[in-house]
């Protein structure tokens, strides 16, 4: 039984080895040890049980984070088998987990994922936990099996009888690989509702012990429900329009839904990766839904008038739309790995959508005139804008622009040697102005609510006073204006509170960056400030820590007898002298440089949480800033 579903060659033998690799070099394995890093270990676990539940034996999936920050992920699905493996001579358990897999294809058919980060197995977790324990209930038994560090410190033992089947993991991030070591529930939540969304049917429940709090998450209407999500507080034009269909093994789904908006929410899986840039199933869908459009249009006249073809951006204008793919052998390409490269699934895609869609455009019509009229209507806009923009060109009212008041610039004049620092709130800039080094450290204090810019288009992101000073600040000008070579600083450090707020501002600033200034990312300019979490004293001595690991360690160095810990929430709670020699000055401090993958990750979290939902927003920082007010009791 166990070889129709695992099965080995001897070439498969060789891609296993053990775990030290991975505890060396944890970072080819899960991308950084940072807290990017922490949480891959969480989603990879889900990730498994999400696997068994699209094999169709899964419904149920639940995660505990535990009050020491251990987790539990426990499903309903087969359980890990447990018998003998032919070929090891190991129970198949203790083989998942304590021996590494090539391209996570354990397991044997499905869809499982070989690019990216995500399917390297759960020995990888493994492998970065302080200890690992394996409940499985199968055939009638609990069985149960320990490891700590990647390595079984117990047999496999039988327990006793049950009649459930499933599996159950609990394991404890190891503070020797990682640098900081508490979930984040946001991040957490926000994978968890994604996948709920992606996988029809199952039902997540996330248990926060930390807070008492539990969220659960069940769609049955799986990416329709998406949609729907998306486009909660938006005006809808009509009911999400969803379609699936196998063609060649790869498995096709798409939900679509018009609002009278102007701003196009495109978001494509693959294997439930988000492909941010998109690829071949992306091209296929837009192309199909480009040409089925313009050819309704056509047969029934309502495309005419110098309006005889539409472009694709005109038809995807309000157009909120998730294209979800599962693909046997996916290729992931680009600098992220989040493009898919797979050439037939274009044709697989396209053809899948010209079939349905041209059937509910016929069988709508009514829908379908309201589409193409807001296809024409934003074609017209397109027109003006561009008749309009020729006449102003010259007239750039940014670039003329004096420097804004409330900047405190600094005195170099050589943007490679100055820094600017965008820091939260009036009182931090306070603190910042005078803190600083005013030779070559500008400050800039910005009120972090009023950078919102999903809903808006160019020109009311471009009347916003906040927006307006940190363009003419940074010098570059903005989208088609903008010059690199224009920048007044290289280092651009953005400083927030570390608390849910301060979160939010740093993420609506890199999502600002990566829509409108992206060079500033890929030349490596953008930078996020890290002032401590804690500040230790002892005696006269006052210790700066700036992660949790490094609390632990410094606490076992000097002790922990008459030591006081306090937890610093805002920067404001520092005088300019401490913010200066915790955070800015350039000899002590650590700044982070921004990489395109973090911009990238704000960008959706970005859309997905925070949209034009005003609503939903205020209900979720507020959820959490209880639960981060709790975390200091
Ligand atoms: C290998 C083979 C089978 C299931 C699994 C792995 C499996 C792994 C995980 C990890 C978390 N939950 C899981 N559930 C199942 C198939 C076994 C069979 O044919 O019964």
């Amino acid at each position: 039984m166990l070889d129709n579903n695992i099965r080995y060659g001897a070439e498969e033998i060789q891609v296993l080895e053990g775990l030290e690799a991975v505890r060396r070099r944890p970072g080819m394995y899960i991308g950084s040890t940072s807290t990017r890093g922490l949480h891959h270990l969480v989603f990879e676990v889900i990730d498994n049980s999400i696997d068994e539940a699209m094999a169709g034996f899964c419904n149920k999936i639940d995660v505990v984070i535990h009050r020491d920050n251990s987790v539990t992920v426990i499903d309903n699905g087969r359980g890990i088998p447990v018998d003998i493996h032919p070929k090891i001579g190991l129970p198949a358990l203790e083989v998942v987990l304590t021996m590494l897999h090539a391209g996570g294809k354990f397991g044997g058919g499905g869809y499982k994922v070989s690019g990216g980060l995500h399917g390297v197995g759960v020995s990888v977790v493994n492998a970065l936990s302080t200890w690992l324990e394996a409940e499985v209930y199968r055939d009638g038994f609990i069985y149960h099996q320990r490891f700590q560090r990647g390595a079984a410190v117990t047999k496999l033992q039988k327990l006793g009888k049950t009649k459930k089947t499933g599996t159950k993991i609990t394991f404890k991030p190891d503070p020797e690989i990682f640098e900081e070591l508490e979930f984040n529930q946001e991040i957490l939540l926000q994978r968890i509702r994604e996948l709920s969304f992606l996988t029809k049917g199952v039902k997540i429940t996330y248990y926060d012990e930390r807070f008492e709090q539990q969220f659960v998450y069940q769609h049955n209407g799986g990416i329709k429900d998406f949609v729907l999500h998306l486009n909660k507080n938006k005006n809808v034009l009509h009911k999400p329009v969803y379609f699936e269909d196998v063609k060649e093994q790869v498995m096709v789904e798409v939900a679509f839904q018009y609002t009278d908006g102007y701003v196009e929410n495109l978001f494509s899986y693959v294997n439930n990766i988000h492909t941010v840039d998109g690829g071949t199933h992306e091209t296929g869908f837009k192309t199909s839904l480009t040409r089925v459009i313009n050819d309704y249009g056509r047969k029934y006249n309502i495309l005419k008038n110098g309006f005889s073809s539409l472009l694709g951006e005109d038809i995807r204008e309000g157009l909120t739309a998730i294209i979800s793919v599962k693909v046997p052998e996916p290729q992931f390409e680009g600098q992220t790995k989040t493009k898919l490269g797979n050439s037939e699934v274009r044709g697989i895609v396209d053809a899948v959508v010209s079939e349905k869609l041209g059937t509910f455009l016929e069988e709508n019509p009514a829908i379908s005139r309201k589409i193409l009229e807001k296809a024409i209507n934003a074609a017209r806009a397109r027109e003006a804008a561009r008749k309009a923009k020729e006449l102003t060109r010259r007239k750039n009212a940014l670039e003329t622009s004096t420097l804004p008041g409330k900047l405190a610039d600094c005195s170099e004049r050589d943007p490679a040697a100055s820094e600017l620092f965008l820091v939260e709130g009036d009182s931090a800039g306070g603190s910042a102005k005078q803190g600083r080094d005013r030779r070559y450290q500008a400050i800039l204090p910005l009120r972090g609510k009023i950078l919102n810019v999903e809903k808006a288009r160019m020109d009311k992101i471009l009347a916003n006073e906040e927006i307006r000073a940190l363009i003419t600040a940074l010098g570059t000008g903005i989208g088609e204006d903008f010059d690199i070579s224009k920048a007044r600083y290289h280092k651009i450090i953005i400083m927030t509170d570390a608390d849910v707020d301060g979160a939010h501002i740093r993420t609506l600033l890199l999502t600002f960056f990566y829509r409108h200034m992206r060079q500033l990312i890929e030349n490596g300019y953008v930078y996020i400030a890290q002032p401590p979490l804690y500040r230790v004293r002892k005696g006269k001595q006052d210790y700066y820590v700036y992660s949790d690991k490094e609390l632990e360690q410094l606490l076992s160095r000097v002790g922990r007898e008459n030591v006081s810990i306090q937890r610093y929430k805002g920067l404001g709670e520092m005088n300019p002298e401490q913010l200066w020699e915790t955070t800015m000055n350039f000899d002590s401090r650590t700044v982070l440089q921004v990489k395109l993958e973090d911009a990238i990750e704000a960008n959706h979290i970005f859309s997905m949480l925070m949209g034009d939902k005003v609503e939903p927003r205020r209900d979720f920082i507020q959820e959490n800033a209880r639960a981060v007010r709790n975390l200091d009791i």
